[in-house]
């Protein structure tokens, strides 16, 4: 991709945003970058982009700005139908998301993970078994460093693995993972793709581009998730934790097994007990690396080895502290109502379980019969917390917390030794943290802080 002297308009300065501009005038292209955002609120990012030659659009998209350009690259939080991108495609522009640009400059061969949830543990998983094995891997995308970051690194030889997130699916052209995943695909970003159909065909777009020498990693109890086996023209092997398929890895009895190919003979992969993480959609997330590490030639004992010595990735049903018998868990990455529900499940009963955020278009009543099952009481939090509230009335004691802090507080308060504290919100953290990540630390802090 010729880039020299071109005009490049990079929307968003967020991660991906400061990362596709920097390395856009590396290439020599004559970049611009424009955010809604004041100049104050990016007092940090703009200097170090004036220092590189970038000029910068605060406050607001300019139309003129959008319309003189060669090509628009888009951060994924930046929706296409926002009026001065959807303008500019109208008058012929080429806009292409971060992800698009930076898999044009990757020179290894791309696995690519997405999924409504699971994604950044399986990305992170694979990432170690490929590492472990000794191959030059490389980990990025939604996961939280910008694909383009991997670029300069990435070498004919190298694994590039890459979590996807639909946003980003939704501006590629080109991009072609040799290895595809689709975990599962559940309701959720309902508010930026109007509805579960098109959200579903975003995630598909992932295999867009596979061929017949390509893999696709599909899970076998996820119906959505079985509609894109339709659409590739990739190998498909599928990943099931209850029963034995024709292709791929499942389990069977106390043991992961994989099944190089249909009529062969399964090869014990590692016992199911040895499987560190808590929670059986975890189980699933392991099928779906074991499968994709076995395609990549890595050999069973390896995986079985570095799927043994794997930590919870941080955020991700993370255990910060047992107080009087009361364990509390961070699962601040459960940003939609189907990751809440897999970490409730990951616990028998007894859960005081914190929910609420920003509310992305969801239906909690889904929840009603596992709070029912193993839920104490519900705290309420963040902007979403009265819709929760509403549509959860009756069903299990719900207290209307409205931040972490207090909702730690009085579940430390009425919990009992052999109770679980979890905070599993169902929603994003957009209305009262910069991120899911500021809220997990905040969890953590106020655990940390209870008792002392
Ligand atoms: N902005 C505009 N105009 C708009 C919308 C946003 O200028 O119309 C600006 C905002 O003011 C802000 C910037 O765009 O300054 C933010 O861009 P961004 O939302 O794309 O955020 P980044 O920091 O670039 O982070 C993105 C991903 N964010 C989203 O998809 C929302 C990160 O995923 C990802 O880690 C990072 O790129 C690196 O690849 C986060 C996420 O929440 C974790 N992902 C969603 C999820 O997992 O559910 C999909």
């Amino acid at each position: 991709m010729e880039l020299k002297n071109k005009r490049v308009l990079v929307v968003g300065l967020g991660k991906s945003g400061i990362a596709a501009a920097l390395f856009l005038r590396k290439q020599g292209a004559r970049v611009t970058v424009s955010d809604t955002r004041s100049a104050v609120a990016l007092a940090k990012e703009i200097p170090g982009l004036l220092d590189a030659g970038v000029m910068v659009e605060s406050g607001g998209h300019g139309l003129l700005t959008f319309r003189r350009q060669d090509l628009i690259v888009i951060s994924p939080g930046v929706p296409l139908d926002t009026p001065e991108v959807a303008q500019a495609i109208g008058y012929g522009v080429p806009v292409i998301g971060e992800l698009e640009l930076a898999s044009r400059f990757l020179k290894g061969r791309i696995v690519a993970i997405t999924g409504s949830n699971g994604k950044t543990t399986t990305t992170t998983l694979i990432g170690k078994i490929f590492a472990d094995a000794g191959q030059p891997a490389l980990v990025g995308g939604n996961i939280g460093t910008p694909v383009i970051d991997l670029a300069p690194s990435s070498t004919e030889e190298s694994l590039d693995v890459l979590e996807v997130s639909s946003f980003q699916l939704e501006t590629i052209e080109a991009f072609h993972p040799w290895i595809a995943l689709v975990l599962n695909i559940t309701p959720d970003h309902l508010d930026r793709h109007g509805s579960f159909e098109n959200y579903a065909a975003m995630k598909t777009r992932i295999t867009e581009n596979q061929q017949a020498s390509d893999y696709l990693i599909l899970n076998a109890e996820d119906k959505p998730t079985q509609m894109v086996a339709a659409k590739t023209k990739a190998q498909i092997y599928w990943f099931s934790p209850r029963r034995p398929i024709k292709q791929g890895a499942f389990v069977h009895g106390e043991s992961v097994l994989f099944l190089a190919k249909e009529g062969g003979k399964p090869e014990p992969v590692m016992p199911v007990a040895e499987i560190p993480l808590r929670g059986a959609h975890n189980v699933e997330n392991v099928l779906a690396a074991v499968c994709a590490a076995r395609l990549a030639g890595i050999p069973a004992e390896t995986i079985r080895a570095s799927v043994a010595s794997f930590k919870a990735v941080e955020h991700r049903l993370e255990f910060v502290r047992c107080l009087q018998g009361v364990d509390y868990f961070n699962d601040s990455k459960a940003t939609n109502v189907d990751a809440a529900i897999k970490a409730i499940e990951a616990f028998p009963a007894g859960i005081h379980l914190i929910l609420g955020g920003k509310d992305k278009n969801s239906d909690y009543s889904v929840l009603s019969p596992l709070l029912r099952e193993r839920v104490k009481a519900v705290y309420t939090i963040g902007s979403a917390a009265e819709k929760i509230e509403r549509e959860l009335s009756g069903v299990v004691k719900m207290v209307g917390a409205g931040t972490i802090d207090v909702a730690v507080r009085e579940a430390n308060r009425a919990a009992v030794p052999g109770d679980v504290v979890l905070l599993a919100p169902a929603c994003s953290s957009f209305d009262q943290f910069e991120n899911y990540e500021h809220r997990g630390r905040t969890f953590r802090q106020v655990v940390n802080a209870l008792g002392q």
